[in-house]
């Protein structure tokens, strides 16, 4: 059956959407056509104010014209070179670049083209690292309930978001989960971090006791959890974290592919909370989002166990498009804009406006819970009986024919401006979400 778009001239049958109610949208489309700083324009000629940073990617806001230029420019340059035995000068300058913003000793950067890629390479990089140095017996992987980090396999075995991983079988054997740190009994309404629940990183202590500190490789979690409905870590539980991986040898993995680019107010989330990983992954921020990109930043040791060993290739992993040419001039281009406007801070300067805005949401009806740190945000509703997320959904499109384009996870409303937003913007999400949330 075709569904079409009046007036675009479009069947939308085809085109098996991501992570999408098709029908529901197909039933129902809402287009975007173009962008410009903080705003999309709707097929309708509509201004949408963006509340979410794209999906938490556009760091810099939209249309930046550096970063157009500079992928225009190299498109008609180099279109694309192998990445494989052969280097292209754009690749070294931006992997350089990023080893500069990365805390110390993260000095080495593999390329990807996406989040999802990015937590592959790390896991694999973090297997072959214990094999290459001796303990290859060091096989398993931990993540977190309600992680995500990701579909491919490895991301989706050491994430704990039930609907994406009970359809795809067995996952990947040898991956056990802590606990989430979430609990509103304790800690709603926290500003910034909550004060309770650093205990809960020693729930790895138990992992250890359980599997042996031999058999594991190493534990991924996102320093805040964004998918999942934006969970901040409470106070210590991080620093707690690394300590018990120190203790017992484990790679600790900070997924970074929301938290990286100054989302908190720091370059990266290790800045904020001063806790350095062995590895981090990035994404979305990387280019601005103009370009897909991912990359892995990856502490000395690692690197230097590879290169100790036999000559030849030192990791048998990469993809075609690694370091490609328009991401990597995408990379650069966003890198320049993040400094010269001094984004990687500007979140800082903001945060407690934007906290201020959100938590006077506090006492609308079905408002259960408001957290925020940096630029990120989260209203968590109480569900309908019987109909969970529909709330938060019926937020969604009001607040979108209101003009702001926030997101849904479950029925919590997450929020992540690009970091370019003015005060007056925040004022204009936070009152658009009191309107609709008075008549939830
Ligand atoms: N790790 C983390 C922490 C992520 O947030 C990925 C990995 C995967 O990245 P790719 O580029 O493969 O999608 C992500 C992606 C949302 C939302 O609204 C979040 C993501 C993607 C799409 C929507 O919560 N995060």
């Amino acid at each position: 059956m075709a569904t079409t778009k009046p007036g675009l001239d479009l069947d939308l049958e085809a085109f098996w959407m991501p992570f999408t109610a098709n029908r529901q949208f197909k039933a129902n489309p809402r287009f975007l056509v173009a962008a410009e700083g903080m705003h999309y324009t709707a097929d309708d000629g509509s201004k949408i104010l963006d509340a979410v940073s794209g999906l938490w990617c556009v760091n810099a806001g939209h249309g930046r014209k550096e970063i157009t230029e500079a992928v225009q420019k190299q498109v008609a340059e180099l279109d694309f070179a192998p990445g494989f035995q052969m280097g292209h000068p754009g690749a070294f300058r931006l992997a350089h670049r990023l080893s500069e913003i990365a805390p110390s000793p993260l000095n080495h950067v593999f390329f990807t083209n996406s989040g999802s890629e990015s937590v592959d390479t790390a896991l694999k990089i973090a297997l072959a690292y214990h094999r290459v140095r001796g303990e290859g017996s060091r096989q398993r992987l931990i993540g977190r309930e309600r992680g995500y980090h990701g579909v491919g396999f490895g991301g989706m075995s050491v994430g704990g978001i039930a609907n994406n991983r009970k359809f795809f079988g067995s996952l990947l054997a040898g991956v056990d989960h802590l606990p989430h740190t979430h609990d509103l009994s304790r800690n709603a309404f926290s500003r910034g971090q909550p004060e309770w629940g650093a205990h809960f990183a020693d729930a790895l202590e138990s992992l250890v006791a359980l599997h042996d500190k031999s058999t594991i490789a190493a534990v991924i979690v996102e320093p805040v959890a964004g998918s999942t409905g934006v969970l901040i870590p409470p106070k210590g539980y991080l620093k707690r974290l690394r300590e018990i991986c120190d203790k017992h040898q484990l790679l600790l993995i900070f997924d970074e592919v929301i938290t990286g680019f100054g989302r908190l107010g720091a370059p990266f989330a290790s800045h904020y909370f001063d806790v350095v990983p062995d590895m981090i992954t990035l994404a979305k921020g990387l280019t601005n989002a103009a370009v897909p990109m991912g990359a892995v930043l990856v502490r000395d040791e690692i690197y230097d166990a590879f290169m100790k060993g036999p000559d030849g290739i030192e990791l048998f992993h990469g993809y075609t498009y690694s370091g490609h040419p328009l991401a990597c001039a995408a990379g650069n281009a966003a890198l320049d804009i993040y400094h010269e406007e001094k984004l990687f801070t500007r979140g800082a300067d903001l945060a407690r406006y934007w906290e201020d805005a959100l938590h006077q949401l506090r006492g609308l009806p079905h408002v259960i819970d408001i957290r925020n740190l940096g630029l990120v945000g989260a209203v968590e509703l109480e569900p309908i009986a019987g109909s969970p997320t529909q709330r938060a959904a019926s937020v969604f499109r009001q607040a979108f024919d209101k003009g702001v384009l926030v997101r849904t996870t479950g029925d919590t409303i997450a929020l992540s401006p690009p970091l370019i937003v003015e005060k007056g913007q925040i004022d204009q999400i936070a009152d658009t979400l009191r309107e609709v949330l008075k008549a939830a």
